[in-house]
């Protein structure tokens, strides 16, 4: 192993980013001001008097999230124009100013424990409605004042999400967020809580279309935690456009060649977020355009199949309920992740590899919490499997054990035709997870897994075929 290599795997990722990369696929929650105005972006001006679900069921919200294998949810607990959902004695701008009059993050919190799921919050750094927004200290401590109500009163949170999108023009007030305060809380509060987006722990994927790159790199120049630029790529308007825009600069973020000549790199792992719908916010004109499975089960291929998590959002009705178009697409999706990869066709086989450290032998993989590792200095690193008869798989999926690190530079599946090994399937990174649908109709029992480039030894914890 190289001096540079013994670095690259030395950064791994803290307790909290493991506990929230194993979320994998979670929900988001837009509600708010907004559905009952017909708007994206509230201006902070609305009167507390429209909101008035009368059929709010977080229940309802919660089984849905489990039926489509969801594992969280993260809720606005305030969005851009500062009304909140909870009971806070910060402002009157809220929920229980409202004919509704309750906390909805309370019911919120009863459901997630009813239904074992995890609860995040989003909570707008910009606020278009509260008079001490852009009074420097005077807004940063209304701000501390909501994060320590949040993170005090509903349990365990996994996540705090900080949006980075600000549209105050030039002659708008200027906020300079005091970030490290709020940092400090969090980890006081809630130290289990991943701090995402404007924040240290989880990097946003930098578009809302729900596109992952094809090599995200958890390992990246510790120059990318960086809230400006964050502010700089999100919306700056209330822009449909914006929501669809894939950017196409920055693709590379942490090969080898990425990574030159930047001396400090942190573990910066990414979450691809995007909605069901055009909109973040529910507009009924919308519900003929929730999208398709196939679109949804290839997002989720690639984001939480490609070293990332999915946040995925599903707007309720004004009335408080999700509709039947997105429970019955959340539940299309939950039944093809169930059926397409749950019974894993390499579980009883036998593995030998090229090589393998003490206690860390091939047959290592594929158990609850133990991985194979190949020798530093293997030059030519394999696993292979003997399944014992003939399957038929149409996904790889590999896992590395990233508390070591992120060592795949690069794999190679292939299958024994009875002469020689034939190609199947290659890509790049592994990380957390990497699903890859295969060709119809191979068969074999025999198959390989090839590793040519690596960062030192590779340790996967998963080489499975659905
Ligand atoms: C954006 C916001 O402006 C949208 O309204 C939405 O909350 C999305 C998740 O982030 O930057």
């Amino acid at each position: 192993m190289t001096d540079y290599e013994k670095k690259l795997v030395s950064i791994v990722p803290s307790q909290r980013q493991l506990n929230w990369q194993a979320t994998e696929f979670y929900a988001f929650i837009h509600y708010g001001v907004n559905q009952f105005t017909g708007r994206e972006w509230g201006d902070g001006k609305e009167d507390p008097a429209i909101f008035n679900p009368t059929m709010l069921n977080t229940d309802q919200w919660c089984e849905s999230f489990v039926k489509a294998g969801m594992k969280g949810v993260i809720i606005t607990a305030k969005h851009h124009d500062g009304f909140c959902l909870w009971d806070t004695k910060y402002t009157k701008h809220s929920t229980m100013y409202s004919p509704y009059g309750k906390d909805i993050v309370a019911q919120l919190a009863e459901s997630c424990k009813k239904y074992d799921i995890k609860l995040g919050m989003y909570l707008s750094p910009w606020d278009r409605h509260d008079q001490r927004y852009g009074q420097g200290k005077a807004y940063d401590d209304y701000f501390c004042n909501q994060l320590t109500e949040l993170l005090s009163n509903y349990g365990e949170i996994f996540s705090c999400w900080f949006d980075g999108a600000c549209g105050e023009g030039p002659n708008g007030k200027v906020q300079v967020y005091d970030w490290q305060r709020y940092y400090a809380l969090i980890r006081e509060l809630q130290p289990g809580a991943a701090i995402s987006v404007c924040g240290p722990d989880v990097r946003w994927c930098g578009n809302e279309a729900g596109h992952c790159r094809e090599s995200e790199w958890s390992v990246v120049p510790a120059s990318m935690v960086n809230n400006e630029a964050v502010k700089e790529s999100s919306q700056q308007t209330d822009d449909e456009e914006f929501r669809k825009r894939v950017p196409t600069d920055g693709q590379d973020l942490g090969s080898r060649n990425a990574l030159t000549g930047h001396d400090n790199l942190v573990w910066y792992p990414a979450e691809v977020n995007t909605s069901i719908r055009p909109g973040w916010f529910y507009h009924e004109h919308e519900d003929v355009k929730v999208r398709s499975l196939e679109e949804l089960t290839n997002i989720y291929i690639k984001s939480v199949g490609g070293n990332a998590t999915f946040l995925l959002n599903i707007p309720p009705h004004p009335q408080g309920y999700l509709t039947q178009y997105d429970v019955n697409r959340l539940e299309e999706l939950g039944n093809w992740i169930r059926t397409s990869l749950s019974d894993n066709m390499l579980k009883s086989s036998v593995f030998t590899a090229s090589s393998y450290e003490e206690s860390c032998e091939p047959t290592a993989i594929n158990g609850n919490d133990s991985h194979w590792k190949a020798a530093d200095n293997d030059p030519a690193i394999y696993i292979a499997a003997d399944a014992g008869c003939e399957i038929s798989p149409s996904y790889l999926v590999l896992q590395e054990e990233i508390r070591l690190g992120q060592r795949v530079e690069s794999f190679v599946l292939s299958y024994w035709d009875g002469r020689e090994w034939q190609q199947v399937v290659k890509g790049t990174v592994v990380g957390h997870k990497r699903i890859c649908p295969l060709p119809n109709g191979i068969k074999s029992a025999k198959w390989k897994l090839e590793i040519p480039e690596c960062r030192s030894g590779a340790a996967l914890k998963t080489f499975a075929l659905y």
